[in-house]
């Protein structure tokens, strides 16, 4: 029974919120690399129940008030819209917080500064961290434009910026130079390879917010963070269940939705994988993806159309340019299990660059075929 993970008291954390029964254990949970998450188990009358408890990071989302006022309306506003359509089991396709005890608040901020909340357990569903058949990249990619879609009528007033300018690449790029000039660890001279990797591109930085900027490519509500396992998928149909992790649900452009899918969702080892003979876009998963998201995203116009395979170069590039930052300023943004990890995802990162390159034209003529059969 562990009642005390990582130092913190968990029953004294869970008893703030409306989860009945008898506290019987924290198990830390997932390989998200932001926050700190628990399964819990109470049991009710004698039967297991399970919760998803989080600590948010609160030195990324720096006011998770905020991030809890935007999942509160986004995790409404999809249920009231799934129940009029008629779906059934709407509490499995939508995250759905659990409100504290006494004030029902969507979090709980303890006397150390730390703040908590939980949703129910998502059960008979899993994320995949590297997915093994172009099956779930369909579903899951179907899954993400459903969300998209969902969230289209979402009433006013505009969503919080949790994190401002979280999908700028010039940014990026600005805090990767940064990075490099400060050279805060001694670690710039091992990683000239990929710092020059970067500038060799980075004129693409700008491509997609010039669209934007130019009225060609609309703002949306975007989930910004579809990494695949972002999203659950059914135990026995395989089906996308539900679209979790919503910190970075706010505007966006739908391309970048779309080209975190096709980093995370093509890529044929884990995100830090060190054999780097072993990295490759897989072409067969792009089209599986593109194939589900276009079922689905009717909403997309001309140019979003035109810039599907630049996204997913454009996404995996940013990642990995964040990955490199953070391995230069020593590690204090994403969690890394052993010395080196960031630096090894951000070459991961630009194997897949290199892969996805090489593969454009086919790409290109992939999404040419299904928007074409589209139009028949
Ligand atoms: P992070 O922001 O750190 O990535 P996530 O919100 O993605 O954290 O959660 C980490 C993992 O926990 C997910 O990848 C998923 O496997 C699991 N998870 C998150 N929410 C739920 C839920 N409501 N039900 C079941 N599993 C969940
Ligand atoms: C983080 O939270 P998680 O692990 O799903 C990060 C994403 C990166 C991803 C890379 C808030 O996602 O932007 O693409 O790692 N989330 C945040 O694996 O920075
Ligand atoms: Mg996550």
């Amino acid at each position: 029974m562990s009642s005390a993970v990582a130092g913190f008291k968990f029953q004294d954390v869970v008893r703030r919120f409306r989860a009945w029964g008898d506290f019987v254990e924290a198990v830390p949970y997932g390989s998200g690399h932001i926050n700190d998450t628990y399964k819990v188990t109470f049991s009710m009358a004698g039967a297991h129940v399970h919760y998803l408890l989080q600590r948010i990071n609160h030195k990324i989302f720096k006011n998770p008030a905020a991030v809890m006022e935007n999942i509160m309306r986004v995790t409404d506003h999809v249920r009231a819209r799934l129940a009029s359509a008629g779906v059934g089991n709407v509490t499995r396709h939508s995250l759905c917080v659990v409100l504290t005890r006494g004030d029902a608040q969507p979090c709980y901020q303890d006397g150390e500064g730390n703040w908590w909340r939980m949703y129910l357990f998502i059960e008979g569903a899993r994320t995949f961290d590297t997915i093994q058949s172009e099956g779930q990249a369909e579903e899951a990619a179907r899954a993400y434009a459903r969300f998209q879609n969902l969230l289209a009528d979402l009433p006013a007033p505009r969503l919080h910026e949790t994190i401002p300018n979280f999908h700028n690449t010039p940014i990026r790029l600005a805090a990767l130079r940064e990075a490099v000039k400060a050279d805060a660890c001694n670690r710039a001279a091992g990683a000239r390879a990929e710092i020059e990797f970067v500038e060799k591109r980075a004129a693409l930085c700008a491509r997609l917010l010039d669209r934007n900027a130019r009225g060609e490519i609309p703002e949306r509500i975007t989930h910004n963070d579809t990494k695949i396992n972002n999203v659950m998928l059914d135990d026995v149909t395989g089906e996308g269940v539900c679209v979790i992790d919503l910190d970075t649900v706010m505007p966006g452009l739908a391309l970048y939705d779309f080209g975190d899918m096709v980093r995370s969702a093509t890529a044929s080892t884990p995100e830090d994988e060190r054999d780097l003979s072993k990295v490759r876009m897989r072409i067969e998963m792009f089209e599986a993806l593109a194939r589900g998201y276009l079922a689905e995203a009717a909403f997309l116009n001309a140019a979003e159309r035109e810039e599907l395979v630049f996204s997913g170069r454009l996404i995996t590039l940013m990642i990995g340019m964040r990955f490199l930052t953070d391995y230069l300023q020593g590690d204090v943004y994403f969690k890394t299990h052993r010395p080196g990890q960031n630096l090894d995802r951000c070459r991961m990162q630009f194997r897949m660059v290199m892969s996805m390159e090489e593969q454009a034209e086919a790409m290109e003529k992939i999404v040419a075929a299904i928007c074409a059969g589209q139009a028949v």
